[in-house]
């Protein structure tokens, strides 16, 4: 399988440097682009004359605009002189008077449909005016560059901290992953415009909170110039160094800098900043997550951090291989995996721990989990593999790739009240309701004739109604062709179709399915239905089992 690395990225920055060169007018980056140009910005004073004009647009200086009778232009060291040596006084401009050392630009034309900074904030800000009963936000403190930094919450009754399992999803800690952006605008859409039953209920039984951009200033500088910059870190000064920024994702306070998972030098693009929360970002973010410790209880229970790319679901540790480690007993390992893979196994991505990928420190699962006990996961959102150009996906790619997450994020907030439910244990100390998984392993021959099969399990003495997270696992061996249909049929004859199987040369089934069985009454007889609807192919239900 091709998984980015470290290695690949870099290399292929220089690669396709030609390509993704900067523009011509990075005026406030004067770092990055002091080595190609050293363009700055300067008046030409007594400039009254087309002539003049002229003469000094031909020594290659670019001409900003005549102000009374002063030339402003941007031009580099020998360019100056030449234009001194035609008898003009050049003076220098003072940077413009701001906390910003980019202006603004934009996404290139044909990615139109991503958001840049102040294009967020304004479909934000109107989510936020369109449902008020259900979302608000607050400024939780800014960028290096005074960029705001804000927190969005999501509930019902949004103004009442209540008593409900919080979920935190936190996007664009790495400068040029504008996909994430993307994905924090469908999840507050989602949640607040969706008439589905399923999101409804989970946006009243939870309190979600979206930071939707940890990065503006990076963010920002990666479109300044109309081409993308490739750029990965923030953008903060580094003393003693011209090299800017440091990896949000290295700069978390949990074994910062432990275990060879990040750089001490500051041009690296993992350089890890120079203490654990050095960077105000990762501070403001920490600060927050930290205000949520209410009566001496962490509020948040799980975390998705959005990233891009290589359509992973990882989780903690990764600054060791091991499974388990200080912190993380083989019950948690198991939690995060089961849930991690079943999320997974949603969005087509592929599951692992994230040391798998390769070992990292102070990134913000580790901490989430290490410091605060945070169910945390990483998403590295699409495409499945490639070069730098992997963090430019067209914008057309933006509604599947983010939609592509609707069901593991559903799926993760259904878990968020208590995700080692998913393994079948319980979070208040209380042992599992006993008796509410049932199995049957008997062998039930599915026909070559499109005729349904079944394979029961009674249920008694189960108390009231089946789960809304009910899993259905399912085994069922089976031959090409594998045009199967698999249903699951409760007591009172409702049918929950699990598979619906058209074509193709898939052949055995080995899924585990989340089933919505909330207005069911788990005490009865549930059929696992099969029905093969193609011919010449044989195969059998080999076991099932259920979750009440
Ligand atoms: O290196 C990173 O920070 C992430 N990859 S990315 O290309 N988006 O920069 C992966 C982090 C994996 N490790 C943990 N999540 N701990
Ligand atoms: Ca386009
Ligand atoms: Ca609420
Ligand atoms: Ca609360
Ligand atoms: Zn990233």
């Amino acid at each position: 399988m091709s998984r980015k690395r470290f290695g690949t990225v870099v290399g292929a920055i220089a690669a396709v440097a030609v390509v993704m060169s900067m523009g011509g007018n990075a005026s406030g980056d004067r770092a990055e682009t002091a080595g190609a140009r050293a363009s700055a910005e300067y008046s030409v004073l007594g400039v009254t004359t087309l002539t003049q004009r002229n003469a000094i647009a031909g020594t290659g200086a670019a001409i900003n605009g005549p102000e009374d009778s002063r030339l402003v232009i941007s031009a580099t060291p020998d360019e100056v002189r030449k234009i001194q040596a035609l008898g003009f006084k050049v003076i220098k401009e003072e940077p413009l008077p701001s906390t910003q050392d980019v202006t603004p630009q934009d996404f290139p034309p044909a990615d139109s449909a991503y958001h840049n900074n102040a294009e967020m904030t304004a479909e934000i800000n109107q989510v936020v005016a369109a449902h008020p009963d259900l979302i608000n936000q607050r400024v939780i403190g800014q960028s290096f560059q005074g960029r705001d930094i804000v927190a969005l919450k999501i509930s019902d009754n949004v103004g009442v901290d209540e008593n409900e399992p919080e979920v935190l999803f936190t996007h664009h800690q790495h400068a040029r992953e504008h996909l994430t952006i993307e994905m924090a605008l469908y999840l507050i859409h989602l949640f607040t415009e969706s008439t589905e039953q399923r999101v409804r209920d989970l946006v009243n039984s939870r309190e979600i909170w979206i930071v939707p951009d940890l990065n503006p200033d990076g963010g920002e500088f990666d479109i300044s110039t109309g081409s993308y910059a490739g750029w990965r870190k923030n953008r903060q000064p580094n003393s003693g160094s011209s090299n800017v920024g440091t990896d949000l994702n290295r700069n978390w306070n949990y074994n910062w800098g432990c275990c060879g998972g990040s750089s001490g030098s500051t041009g690296s693009e993992t350089y890890r900043g120079a203490g654990a929360e050095s960077s105000p970002e990762v501070q403001v973010v920490a600060n927050f997550v930290r205000t949520r410790v209410v009566g001496g209880k962490q509020q948040i229970v799980t975390n998705i951090d959005f990233h891009t790319f290589s359509e992973l679901v990882l989780w903690p540790y990764g600054f060791t291989t091991n499974d388990t480690a200080p912190g993380m007993t083989t019950e948690e390992a198991n939690t995060f995996a089961t849930l991690g893979r079943r999320m997974a196994s949603l969005n087509g991505y592929t599951p692992e721990q994230s040391s798998d990928l390769y070992i990292t420190d102070g990134t913000i699962d580790d901490w989430l989990w290490g410091n605060q006990r945070i169910w945390s996961y990483t998403f590295e959102m699409f495409p499945a593999s490639g070069g730098l150009s992997g963090f430019y996906p067209p914008d057309e790619q933006i509604v599947p790739q983010t939609t592509r997450n609707k069901d593991a994020v559903l799926t993760f907030l259904e878990f968020s009240d208590c995700p080692k439910r998913i393994i079948g244990a319980s979070c208040d100390g209380t042992p599992p309701p006993p008796g509410r998984t049932f199995e049957n392993t008997t062998d039930v021959p599915i026909p070559d004739n499109n005729t349904a099969v079944s394979s029961p399990i009674t249920v008694s003495g189960a108390t009231g109604n089946a789960s809304a997270t009910s899993a259905v696992e399912v085994h069922i061996v089976h031959t090409f062709r594998g045009d199967l249909v698999v249903d699951l049929v409760a007591p009172d004859g409702t049918v929950y179709n699990l598979l619906n199987r058209q074509g193709g040369s898939a052949d055995n089934v080995d899924q585990t399915f989340t089933v919505n069985l909330g207005s069911e009454v788990a005490n009865g007889t549930w059929n696992l239905r099969a029905r093969d609807a193609a011919r010449l192919d044989t195969g059998f239900i080999n076991s099932w089992k259920i979750t009440l």
